[in-house]
């Protein structure tokens, strides 16, 4: 049951689609900006919870604007493991994982010792300014509800030279290797101590091997994939399984967790969002344009991908009302605007945050719309259904590698496509934020209609109100009248 749909097919290589260009290191959070629960969201405009958020745009006029409605939570959801089958480690808990520096009779690590000391700050490490360990990230990034702890192993060394993995076709090599580290520690680790949801799977091991990087797609390259074995251990199979050299996770004398954060992304159960088949004219050649710790390894993951692993709650606008977001990165608040709520973050509607270029997105502003703090409206169309997809097979209609309709894209303020159409493309630029004063569906995106022809015209616009100083938060005015 736990093998990836998408593991299958193309082998999921780390940094494939992302080694054409320079990922600046993320950084913690701004420690001025309180986290805050989400319901503070359904406060509107002149009550006390909101008063905080002073309109510094240029319109007084919409202090005015008040009402009794506000966002829902909704309860009994679906989430992303209630549905996907190639999810190993658990969204929520304290699970831990296997993490083995491999090194062959020929390729021995020279200096054990620090190895293994910066394998375990790369999975398990403190995090500051410019280094998030995977730990540290996912800790920050599921708002404490992931604990995820790797357990480091010494230096495994395998029965044969490097050689015989290479040229081995008799068995998958990569699973004889699991195999021999499982056998060799089975009488010392109680290995249902890494099946944290008991459901009789490993939850994931990492194998991080001592040879040069070789060809990319060869043997000696970096990919997530599933264990072909046959064996369980203490009754628990292996699943999930990372193959990456030393020489990934540690260059110019530094330690790198990033592509961990992306892999271990898929662990939980999250698409790539960027695009596989980048030539095939499906008109999305760039996905989220990098912007995302599933598409470039940058930043956060993104209030849906939040959504769908259980870690923020969806606050639903489906009616006229005032609302406020504070900052997304701190406080995790996000809106689904619906003309329908079916019950399901499986479906097709409008997701809004406040960006601001703080937390894990300072010093990304390549990537987030040059820094330029405003609304970001994402169009999800999350609707399950079988996708046969060569390139990419998901459990949702729509995929980012060659649907027509995308699983999610930004909506761009400026709405000239600058993410897939512009030079230089793959973008997002300062003018794809909504400022205040801007309307989606008003003087922004008029025409912008759903996937589903069913819904018929999109029902509301979304009025960009007024944002507070120092990133103080954001009122917006969504309007189904219109
Ligand atoms: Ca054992
Ligand atoms: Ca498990
Ligand atoms: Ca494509
Ligand atoms: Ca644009």
């Amino acid at each position: 049951m736990k093998k990836s749909i998408w593991l299958l097919s193309p082998i999921v290589f780390i940094v494939s689609a992302c080694d054409m260009i320079t990922f600046p290191s993320i950084s913690i959070p701004d420690s001025s900006l309180t986290p805050s629960t989400s319901t503070e969201t359904t406060s509107i405009v002149g009550s006390s919870a909101s008063s905080s958020v002073t309109s510094n745009s240029q319109d007084s006029s919409t202090t005015s604007l008040t009402n009794n409605e506000a966002p829902f939570i909704p309860t009994s959801l679906q989430y992303v493991q209630d549905l996907a089958d190639f999810w190993s480690i658990p969204s929520v808990g304290n699970p831990k994982v296997l993490v083995v520096p491999v090194e062959f009779p020929d390729s021995i690590y020279a200096n054990p010792t620090a190895v293994k000391n910066n394998i375990n700050t790369a999975f398990n490490g403190a995090g500051n300014s410019s280094f998030q360990s995977l730990n540290s990230f996912y800790k920050q990034s599921s708002f404490d509800k992931l604990d995820l702890e790797g357990v480091v192993l010494d230096p495994f060394r395998t029965q044969f030279n490097s050689s015989y993995y290479e040229n081995l076709t008799s068995a998958d090599p990569n699973s004889v290797v699991i195999n021999e580290i499982m056998t060799y520690y089975n009488n010392t680790i109680d290995f249902t101590e890494f099946d944290y949801n008991n459901d009789g799977y490993l939850d994931g091991i990492y194998m991080i091997y001592n040879h040069p990087a070789g060809e990319w797609a060869s043997f000696w390259w970096a990919y997530l994939y599933t264990y072909f074995g046959n064996s369980s251990f203490d009754g628990v199979r292996p699943t999930s399984y990372i193959w990456m050299p030393y020489e990934f996770v540690y260059y110019n004398n530094a330690v790198d967790s990033l592509t961990f954060i992306h892999e271990t992304g898929h662990m939980l159960g999250l698409e790539d969002y960027y695009d596989y088949a980048p030539s095939d004219g499906s008109g999305n050649e760039h996905g989220l344009g990098g912007a995302d710790m599933m598409d470039g390894n940058a930043g956060d993951h993104n209030p849906w991908s939040k959504m769908i692993l259980g870690w923020i709650d969806p606050l639903v606008v489906d009616r006229s009302m005032v609302t406020t977001l504070l900052p997304y990165i701190s406080s995790g608040q996000a809106l689904i605007i619906t003309d329908q709520w079916n019950g399901t973050l499986f479906d097709e509607f409008i997701v809004a945050m406040y960006y601001t270029p703080t937390g894990f997105y300072t010093g990304l502003n390549d990537f987030f719309f040059d820094g330029q703090p405003g609304m970001v409206l994402y169009h999800v169309d999350a609707r399950l259904g079988v996708n046969n997809s060569q390139n990419y097979p998901t459990m949702t209609i729509n995929n980012n590698t060659d649907t027509p309709n995308k699983l999610i894209k930004y909506i761009e303020a400026d709405g000239n496509n600058s993410l897939y159409n512009a030079n230089p493309s793959g973008w997002m630029w300062q003018g794809d934020v909504y400022r205040p004063g801007n309307i989606f569906r008003g003087n922004k995106n008029v025409n912008y209609s759903w996937h589903q022809s069913s819904l018929g015209a999109i029902d509301f616009t979304i009025e960009f109100v007024s944002e507070a100083s120092n990133y103080g938060g954001i009122t917006l005015h969504i309007d189904y009248a219109s």
